[in-house]
Order: C-alpha cells, then structure tokens, then sequence
C-alpha cells in the first residue's frame, strides 16, 4: 500500500485487508457493512462453515476433560449442518450430553433442535456432531444459537459443564437477498381516452421470500401547466399494499381514468414517490 495511512478511505482498507476465499469474504464483508447488492447475488449459492476460533488458550476458565474445539462457528444457510467438534483432553472413557440452545435462531424454524448423549472411548480424542440446519426463501439477519455440554447422569441437568469451552456459538448466515423494489419508468403519458394506466413496479438484484410495499397516486401539489391531473375528475385516486411473492420480480398497478374531456388530449399524470420495501414477511 503505498498511500499514506492518514489519506486512506476506511473502504478502502476494509476492501483491502478482507480475506481471500469467497466464504470468508462473505462474513468479513457483512461483519464490515460491505454487503452491496451485487456480491450478495454472486456469492448465493456458496454453501460453507467457517470455524472462527480456536479454543486453546483463548479461555480463561477451560475444562479440564472436554471442551468444543472452537467457541464460534458460522455456517451457511443453505449448507444443510454444521458441524461442531467436542475435543477429549483426558484418557478416560466419556459420556457426556449435548444440546442445542435456541437465541435469536430458534428451532424448528433455524435448526432442528438436538440433545443426545455421546460416549468417547479411552483411545478417542475428538467426536464431531452435526446439527441441522434449515433453509428458507425468507431473507432474515443472521441469526444465532449455541450447543452446549452438560452431565447426562447429573439429576438437575440445567446447569451445564463448567468451564468456558463448554459452549459454543453458532452463527446461521443467512444468504437469501428479497431485491430492491422501483418503477420500470419514471414518467408515463397517458391519453385522456384511455380508461385506464397501467404502471409497472420491478424487484431486481434478487427475489427470495415474499416483501411488499405500498403504492399511492399524489396529485402534482406545483403548477406545471394547466393540465394538471385531479383526483376523481381525471383518475382514481389508488393507496394499496403490492406483494411480491417468491421468485416475482413485476407487479402491475392499474390506475383507473375518468374519461369525460375530448378525445386525444394529452394529461400527464404523476405516480406517487418511489415504493419502498415495508416488510419481508407476510403473515399466513
Ligand atoms: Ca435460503
Ligand atoms: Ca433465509
């Protein structure tokens, strides 16, 4: 980097410094505030579990016979599992439990809940265990939950094993992109004839899960010119939720024309502001 440091734009360095393989990038771009539209698009579809970190040496409390073997996993939505891996520090045979705990990822909607108890010979040291991950349309933040250890022979078995290495974040990125929502023309002349506009609204750069927005018809508050459209005079005044479900990217809006002035005249009639996406989730 031959810059100076003090001149150097904060993206800049962020687009820099941000790791190679295309999964990494993805949670070190998101973890950035980096997700532009266009690399979400192109990295859909890169299924992947990141293990962030190592747990030796990085706990202050740390059990001395079991523990994960990272604290933090991140996994992609669509990658089906992840995997997390319980390490055996002593040579002894084990029985320990496993179990997940929902945060703001819950079960069965993000994962599939799991609690089984698992024996460790003397001889092994390591024992992964695959948790079930699920995936929708919806696009949704990240969400998380945690596996935890615990002592399957223990009466009371709230508490877990002591130690920080223990438990174990999971991460669920999610990589589900609804779009962004615009007219497919900014201006569109209708003939005073006509019975009605018809006015297209497009969802580009993705359309997973269903979104919706509102539409409404503004009259032009300034004078343009004495041709000015009036609510129920010229049209219909229209304010109305558009849904686009899974997968649609155009929705027509009909605008009703109030046809009482000559023939072939020309009215221009202006749309209401740009629609805006209210919400990804519509209720069943
Ligand atoms: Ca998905
Ligand atoms: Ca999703």
């Amino acid at each position: 980097m031959e810059e100076d440091p003090v001149e150097v734009d904060i993206q800049r360095l962020l687009t820099i410094l941000q790791p190679d393989s295309l999964l990494e990038r993805f949670a070190y771009r998101k973890q950035g505030g980096m997700g532009g539209n266009k690399e979400f698009i192109k990295l859909k579809g890169a299924k992947g579990q990141i293990d962030h970190s190592v747990t030796q040496g990085k706990v202050e409390i740390e059990n001395e016979i079991v523990g994960f073997k990272c604290l933090h996993y991140s996994v992609t939505e669509s990658n089906g599992h992840v995997e997390v891996t319980i390490v055996k520090k002593a040579p002894q045979e084990l029985t320990i439990g496993v179990r997940t705990v929902a945060d703001t990822a819950i079960s069965p909607k993000d994962f599939t809940h799991f609690d089984d108890v698992i024996t460790m010979t003397k001889r092994e040291t390591e024992k992964k265990v695959q948790i079930a991950i699920i995936d929708d349309d919806e696009w949704e933040p990240d969400l998380d939950f945690f596996v935890e250890l615990y002592d399957p022979n223990k009466e009371e078995k709230n508490d877990r094993l002591i130690g920080d290495d223990t438990r174990c974040k999971v991460t669920i990125l999610d990589e589900d992109f609804p779009g962004t929502l615009g007219f497919d023309k900014t201006e569109i002349k209708a003939h005073k004839s006509r019975e009605k506009v018809d006015i297209y609204v497009t969802r580009s750069d993705g359309s997973d899960g269903t979104i919706n927005c509102m539409i409404k018809t503004e009259p032009l508050t300034e004078v343009v010119s004495n041709m000015n459209a009036v609510e129920f005079e010229d049209y219909c005044p229209k304010h109305e939720k558009v849904v686009f479900g899974h997968g649609e990217t155009e929705k027509c809006i009909t605008i009703q024309l109030v046809n009482n002035k000559g023939p072939e005249e020309e009215m221009p009639l202006k749309k209401g502001e740009e629609p805006e996406v209210e919400g990804e989730e519509e209720e069943d």
